[in-house]
């Protein structure tokens, strides 16, 4: 094979932002990997010769397509949804989906690229996908929320399947988006298989899997800690965000002995120096789940507690931050304040919360830093031990589960702290070690396929 020009960083990120024009979300996560990965295919050849990067970084498909429904009122709604398949070279697509008013095609790829490496690092064969809509479940009735979904699915059954793509949930879609849209595949295919993850245990859901992100985001800080010889209890913790990732992170943190004193959600955050127990906890998540409220009633529930309206939790003091809501919250004056006030940890539940100057500032500081490729990676994880499960036939029991959670956790760890060492230095870089180890099994899969 002729040796290809190599380009250097610069030149590849300028022709990723050339081809992808507008989508400054997905350019962001490209150069946030690419950064690492030139380094270390600077003596390896077949990466290059292969354009093994420029290959994962062009999507394998993006499918786009109209939803239409009818809301309570008889309006007819026209909303726009998509599936991005990144990348199937070490398993079938895999990948959750999100209905957010700020859904574009640009955070979708973002999403997707993303968790190409993710699903990589979890050492489980799933490959890289996401998808989306730019519907808004909040204010929505159910029936409204159920019309959305089964529109949605009305097209997406044709791009996905067990083996093909199997997507799950995310922002703005749960278990009950999950039934609605498993329901409407059922009965459009007839077939009762493990097309979705995330779905209801009395339908072939897993135990542990509404658990998993938040518990496994708490593994690696864990396992991050203890690595240099010091624990998750008495920590002071910050949390963002008020949905499935950031309440169980929240619930695993006091189980653990920690001290969580802010949650958030787009309406800004509350902090309760007294400490967010247990039973507020379970307070919050009915809040969110059934009453489908938001967090500034929790100030007016429990007294002590305050609510900044339109803010970010980074300026509360703290030993350990966890962001948990969205792309891009934590910013680089964020980054340099937490330094600032002593943060010695942070450990990404949201995917890419951080901005690409914060992520420099917590490297530079060299504070325990875990990208959410590898700190939430356990979400992702225990929906590929579902696709086990549906396809044995077979339910696991939850101890069985949670030894399974906390091992891949501990494996990615170990996979992060081999890729993202330096010679003759202690510290580890996790943003390092998830990129070039996460790389590594996509593109020697794809090396095997030759060009395809
Ligand atoms: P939920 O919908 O359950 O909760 C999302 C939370 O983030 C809500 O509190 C929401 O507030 C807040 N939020 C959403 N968008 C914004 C915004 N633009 N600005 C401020 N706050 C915002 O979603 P999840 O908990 O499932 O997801 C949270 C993050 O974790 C996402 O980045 C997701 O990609 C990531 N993730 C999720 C996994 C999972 O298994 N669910 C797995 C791995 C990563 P509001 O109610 O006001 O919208
Ligand atoms: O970002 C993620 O890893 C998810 N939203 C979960 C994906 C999944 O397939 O469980």
């Amino acid at each position: 094979m002729a040796v290809t020009d190599h380009v250097n960083l610069e030149q590849f990120i300028a022709g990723v932002e050339k081809r992808n024009p507008g989508q400054p979300e997905f350019v962001q996560a490209v150069r946030e990997v690419a950064e690492d990965i030139f380094d270390f295919i600077q003596d390896k050849e077949d990466y290059h010769n292969y354009q093994i990067l420029r290959r994962i970084a062009e999507p394998d498909r993006v499918v786009s397509f109209r939803v239409c429904w009818e809301d309570d009122k008889g309006n007819i709604r026209v909303q726009r949804g998509w599936r991005v398949q990144n990348n199937n070279a070490i398993g079938p697509y895999k990948g959750g989906i999100r209905f957010h008013p700020s859904v574009t095609e640009s955070v979708l790829k973002f999403l997707a690229f993303e968790q190409t490496f993710k699903n990589s690092l979890t050492g489980l064969p799933m490959g890289g996908g996401k998808g989306g809509a730019t519907f808004n479940p909040k204010g929505k009735s159910d029936h409204e929320v159920m019309r959305f979904c089964q529109s949605f699915m009305t097209e997406l059954y044709r791009h996905v399947g067990a083996d093909v793509d199997v997507p799950a949930g995310d922002i703005g879609v749960g278990a009950r988006e999950i039934g609605y849209m498993f329901g409407q595949y059922k009965r459009i295919t007839n077939q009762f298989t493990g097309v979705l993850t995330g779905k209801g245990l009395e339908y072939g859901g897993s135990l542990i899997r509404t658990e998993a992100t938040g518990y496994g985001c708490v593994y690696f800080l864990r396992n991050m800690l203890t690595r240099v010889g010091d624990d998750v209890a008495g920590k002071t913790v910050v949390i963002s965000g008020s949905g499935n990732v950031a309440t169980h992170a929240a619930e695993k943190c006091v189980q653990l002995g920690a001290k969580v004193v802010t949650l958030s959600d787009s309406g800004g955050f509350i902090h309760d120096p007294a400490g967010i127990d247990q039973d507020k906890i379970n307070w919050v998540k009915v809040l969110k789940n059934k009453a489908r409220g938001r967090i500034s009633d929790y100030a007016k529930e429990f007294k002590g507690s305050t609510f900044h309206e339109g803010k970010t939790p980074w300026g509360v003091k703290c030993d350990v931050a966890l962001p948990c809501a969205t792309q891009n919250e934590l910013l680089g004056d964020d980054a340099r304040m937490l330094v600032k006030n002593g943060c010695i940890a942070v450990s990404e539940g949201a995917n890419m919360p951080t901005d690409l100057e914060g992520v420099h500032v917590f490297k530079e500081a060299q504070i325990l830093y875990a990208p959410g490729k590898a700190a939430n990676a356990g979400g992702v994880a225990v929906s590929g031990l579902e696709m086990s499960q549906n396809s044995a036939r077979i339910s696991w029991k939850e101890a069985e589960l949670q030894q399974h959670l906390l091992d891949i956790m501990a494996g990615i760890h170990d996979r992060c702290v081999e890729h993202g060492g330096r010679k003759g230095s202690q510290v580890i870089d996790y943003v390092r070690g998830a990129n070039i180890a996460g790389f590594k099994k996509v593109a020697d899969a794809m090396l095997a396929y030759g060009v395809v």
